[in-house]
């Protein structure tokens, strides 16, 4: 198992959920961690910096400091990431397509683009994708594209960075409870917790343990895709859930 004492990591998505949870587990690795997010006060990390994925002079920013604050860049997570509606695709609207592409897909490959001048060699960039972008499911359209998209733009960068000493990693969860389904019910908190009642959904711990799995592989060793879902599930839209 390789080391990531004395390493530096960027965290997107940091004030909550997966992205919160990896910066307490590289953390705990001895990462030095930038955590970058809109919600700066939720932020626990080394260096805390406000970030709009969806806004170029905003990533520009946040990279560049960041970068500077921890002198240098190992790692990289994008972990920035929502869905918004569930709703049957002839109901999307402009401005829910917008910031779901804007979100997940634009968002991460801006921040890749803008850090992986920075990544030095043994470099890792470790993708948040979801089962949703492996397997379709009904009234969830522009979040399962927009990860299909993350999983075809890794395997994309993988192509491109071939020869070069930098890994990629998507991970690909499924069922985990976070806040996303309270941002993807507009904030209707019933219809959040409906999301993980009757079953034991996976914690956002559990994924940042397999991201500090694909990091800490020996240096020639690429994990390409890890999907964790949950026991009770074999898709995003097959749940089992028991009768309370
Ligand atoms: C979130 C998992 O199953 O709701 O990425 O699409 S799911």
């Amino acid at each position: 198992m390789a080391s990531l004492e004395g390493k530096t990591a960027l965290v997107t998505g940091a004030s909550s959920g997966i992205g919160a949870a990896t910066v307490q587990a590289l953390r705990r690795e001895g990462v030095r961690v930038a955590g970058g997010a809109r919600r700066t006060e939720r932020i626990d990390a080394d260096v805390v910096g406000e970030l709009d994925v969806t806004d170029p002079a905003s990533c520009e920013r946040f990279a560049r400091e960041a970068v500077s604050d921890l002198g240098g860049l190992d790692v990289l997570v994008n972990a920035a990431g929502l869905a918004v509606g569930r709703e049957l695709f002839e109901r999307s609207t402009e401005e829910d397509e917008r910031i779901v592409l804007e979100t997940n897909l634009n968002g991460l490959v801006r921040m890749t683009r803008l850090c992986l001048p920075h990544l030095r060699d043994g470099g890792h960039i470790v993708n948040l994708g979801s089962v949703a972008g492996r397997q379709a499911y009904p009234s969830g359209a522009l979040y399962v594209t927009s990860k299909f998209a993350v999983r075809g733009f890794t395997y994309a960068l993988r192509e491109d960075l071939l020869g070069r000493p930098i890994r990629i990693t998507t991970v690909d969860p499924g069922l985990v409870e976070t806040e996303f389904s309270l941002v993807r019910f507009r904030g209707d908190r019933e219809a959040a917790d409906s999301v993980y009642r009757g079953v034991e959904p996976i914690r956002p711990e559990e994924i940042a343990e397999c991201i500090v799995f694909a990091l800490t592989r020996p240096p020639h060793v690429n994990v390409d895709e890890i999907v964790v879902k949950a026991l009770a599930q074999s898709s995003g839209a097959r749940i089992l859930r028991s009768e309370e």
